[in-house]
């Protein structure tokens, strides 16, 4: 299976290619720009351009960005806020499966996490001295309805409109996003995303949150990533719920993207009068040498299209399940299955943003199997590649025309390091290698309006614990002082230049 369903689960399983390995393949252009790849600290000559697009060098000059782009930084609920038991929040799935041994890394749970939500003031100083346009967060669902349905806990809420008031008061814009995996326990327990039901729960939930936070003028983002709660939450079950069974985690793409239209229903119901999208994380797929390329359409189908076209067209692609090389090993039947009247109508309904996640790119061989090409980050599930990052936006424009305009949720790097540095030298590079692909993007016509670094803040990475530190801001998790890395000044003067400076 390809790359996220297989993330931070088998990598010890999966050999890395070597340059030899690489060339033995034939790969040939393919082969060699992959090695030769623009990545942080690697060989900045041009690359032959792995998916075949035409090498590019970045210019001399600083790449300038247009006028009301939007430089921000974003967070999720559970991985920054902490206080998983104050003012009446509910347990989520995250809190259940990070009690349980095993699960998380050195043991770490939600608490105290980056201690946001006792600390956000200073947070919202620490965006505004940065001079960051905008501040992406997750509402947390526990906060909101502690068991998932049924009464509103006003504590919750308070929180957020708090935090929303001070962002509009700073001249911060909110980016709001509804579900960043930290689904209320209590619906997990009726089967969570595998029953249909939850998604008619998540909708009851966003109409709570778009009534009470209406003046937001967006982007709101209904869900985060459905692909890695799917893929990873049901498939590998190395995240919450833990659970590993292909048909669940079929039923919970589809659940997902039927809670994500529903969602978008209760938008336009509420009258609110801001943008709304979801957060799609996406990647090319490249053929790992000959005969490598059906495998790599299909994986594609998996990675991307099956997220894609339902949501911007309003069917699923016939070729993501099956038993072919690349497919999710699965009877395609079990999607048809689940697919009523009129679902696939409430999925694709118009959007007014759509949101991408971009970290890297994968490669697959003739059998379908995860193949690394590219040079990884700290997370080995992250193969670095600046130049996917245009192929993504570019071919998301080109293969669904009347897409609504892009903004880029998340992109990102761990630091090499679990000890806490804030001399990030990797992370600037990366950040300006893709910056420049969305300069470069922007330049080639497709409408790119905002970007959000992941992430503000050190914080809970997942099944990765306190290890990996992914913010701009260093966070010592003893203390919770908070220290702007190296990117993070660096960051501040491009927001300040609305330009990208030259290496
Ligand atoms: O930290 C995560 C985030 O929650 C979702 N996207 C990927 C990030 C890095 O793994």
């Amino acid at each position: 299976m390809p790359d996220s369903t297989v993330r931070r689960t088998t990598w010890a399983a999966s050999r890395p290619v070597s340059r030899r390995d690489v060339l033995r393949l034939g790969g040939g252009a393919l082969a060699i720009g992959a090695l030769a790849a623009c990545t942080p600290g690697g060989d900045a000559s041009p690359s032959p351009g792995a998916s075949g697009t035409p090498s590019w060098t970045p210019p001399a000059e600083p790449m300038r960005l247009p006028d009301g782009f939007v430089l921000g930084a974003a967070t999720s609920a559970f991985q920054v806020e902490g206080s998983t038991t104050a003012d009446g929040r509910g347990a989520s799935i995250w809190d259940t499966f990070a009690a349980q041994p095993g699960n998380v890394r050195g043991g770490a749970t939600g608490d105290p996490a980056a201690d946001h939500y006792r600390r956000w003031e200073q947070d919202v100083d620490l965006m505004t001295g940065l001079g960051l346009d905008g501040y992406r967060f997750s509402v947390a669902w526990p906060r909101i309805q502690p068991t998932g349905s049924g009464p509103v806990n006003r504590a919750g809420v308070d929180f957020y409109r708090r935090l929303v008031d001070r962002l509009l008061e700073r001249g911060v814009e909110p980016a709001v996003t509804l579900y960043h995996w930290d689904l209320p326990q209590p619906l997990q327990d009726r089967g969570g995303w595998a029953a249909r039901d939850t998604a008619a729960r998540f909708a009851d939930y966003a109409a709570v949150v778009f009534d009470a936070l209406r003046d937001v003028p967006g982007p709101w983002l209904t869900i985060n990533e459905p692909k890695t709660t799917a893929y990873v939450g049901y498939g590998s079950g190395y995240h919450a719920p833990g659970v590993s069974d292909v048909d669940q985690m079929i039923a919970a793409v589809h659940h997902q993207l039927l809670g994500h239209g529903l969602a978008v229903e209760a938008f336009r119901a509420s009258g609110a009068s801001g943008r709304v999208g979801i957060a799609l994380n996406l990647q090319p797929v490249y053929a790992a040498g000959p005969g490598a390329q059906d495998a790599a359409v299909r994986a594609d189908a998996v990675e991307n299209r099956l997220f894609l076209d339902p949501v911007l067209r309003g069917t699923y692609p016939d070729d993501a399940i099956g038993d072919e090389p690349g497919q999710i090993r699965a009877d395609p039947g079990v999607l048809d299955a689940l697919v009523q009247d009129g679902d696939l109508a409430t999925v694709s309904a118009p959007l007014d943003v759509l949101a991408i996640q971009y970290y890297g790119v994968t490669g697959v061989d003739v059998s379908g199997q995860n193949v690394q090409l590219y040079p990884t980050s700290d997370a080995p599930w992250q193969q670095l590649h600046p130049e996917g990052m245009y192929e993504t936006l570019v071919r998301v424009r080109d293969d669904y025309p009347g897409v609504p305009p892009l903004v880029i949720t998340e992109n990102g790097i761990p630091d090499r390091t679990s000890e806490g540095t804030t001399d990030d030298a990797e992370r600037v590079e990366f950040l300006r290698a893709h910056l420049q692909q969305v300069a470069r993007a922007v330049d080639a016509g497709v409408d790119v309006r905002a970007y959000y670094a992941w992430s503000l803040l050190d914080n809970f990475e997942w099944a990765e614990g306190l290890d990996q530190r992914w913010g701009l801001v260093h966070v010592d998790f003893e203390t919770q002082e908070r220290t702007p890395k190296n990117s993070a000044r660096w960051y501040a003067d491009v927001v300040a230049q609305r330009a990208v400076p030259p290496a």
